[in-house]
């Protein structure tokens, strides 16, 4: 079971590669510095998972139509663009992610700054393309909202604004889930969400897809907390103690290693519950957020 899930992930995480490559832009032109820093990034070997949550959303839900390819894509180069801005100097100040060099070390601040700019906004032009496929689609202009607020300042840019902000300070828990729920889950919830919008669930089930989401994504960055403390340098591909580097207060640093570990298995098991609540099945979906929970990078 384990090993059949590992290659199904495997094969749909390769078919993901080959999709997202595809919505990006050709490298040419006088500009084509600007295509072959985000193709680097996008194609540095991410694990997907936000547009495979998406897909697999969709399918609990019966979606099974091409209209969700341009959202997948899309959602892939936000989530690319928010990790290359915070690489950036003036944020996290990292040099390296998955094992290679971030695109400002290759090609210089100003064109990691630019690449990530490119993202975003190429992202909106990817998603709007769903009008193309399928014109008359009443689902698309939700899902577009729902992409586009997650991401941004109630979303995800609110959520890394705070965490900015109070950097080198002793947050309050509540001002630390604040920055949890937007910088890290409001992706993941605007993946799933996206996923059962476009597939046609009613609006309860949306909901309900979008606390599940929630949870995993609390879930997700408290396990990212531990591997920032506990994790191999060589599987997650850049360095370790990166949060203590830039005095950053994490669930860890709060509540200690143990009370993390009991945490990211509680509200990944209250996600998965949630899930399987719904009078839908998808099993790779539910073996997908229960591999989470021991995810090693
Ligand atoms: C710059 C507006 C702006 C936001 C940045 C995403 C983010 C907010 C910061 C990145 C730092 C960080 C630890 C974010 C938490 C979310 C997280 C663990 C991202 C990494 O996601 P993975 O593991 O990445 O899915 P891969 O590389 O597998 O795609």
């Amino acid at each position: 079971m384990e090993k059949e899930f590992q290659e199904q992930l495997a094969a749909k995480v390769a078919r993901m590669d080959e999709m997202v490559k595809e919505y990006l832009p050709k490298e040419e032109g006088y500009q084509k510095t600007i295509f072959s820093a985000m193709q680097y990034s996008v194609l540095a070997g991410g694990k997907r998972l936000r547009p495979i949550l998406m897909e697999e959303t969709y399918r609990l839900f019966g979606g099974t139509s091409t209209v969700i390819e341009p959202f997948l894509a899309a959602m892939e180069m936000i989530h690319t663009y928010s990790l290359v801005h915070d690489d950036l100097p003036a944020m996290d100040n990292d040099e390296y992610r998955l094992g290679k060099q971030t695109p400002l070390v290759v090609n210089g601040e100003a064109m990691g700054i630019l690449a990530g700019d490119a993202l975003l906004n190429y992202a909106y032009e990817t998603a709007l393309t769903a009008f193309d496929r399928e014109p008359e689609n009443p689902y698309i202009p939700k899902a577009l909202q729902v992409l586009a607020r997650e991401a941004g300042v109630y979303g995800m840019v609110g959520g890394q604004v705070v965490d900015v902000e109070t950097t080198g300070q002793k947050q309050a828990p509540e001002v630390l889930h604040f920055i949890y729920h937007r910088k890290t889950a409001a992706l993941l919830m605007a993946s799933m969400k996206i996923g059962a919008i476009l597939a046609g669930a009613e609006e309860a089930y949306q909901k309900q897809v979008e606390k599940a989401a929630e949870e995993l994504g609390m879930a997700f960055q408290i396990q990212d907390d531990l591997l920032d403390v506990l994790g191999e340098e060589a599987v997650l591909g850049k360095p370790i103690g990166s949060d203590e580097k830039n005095e950053k207060t994490t669930y860890v640093s709060l509540y200690g290693i143990e009370a993390a570990r009991q945490e990211v298995e509680k509200r990944s098991r209250e996600s998965v519950a949630l899930i399987q609540a719904l009078p839908y099945e998808n099993d790779f979906l539910v073996q997908l957020m229960l591999t989470l929970i021991h995810r090693e990078k």
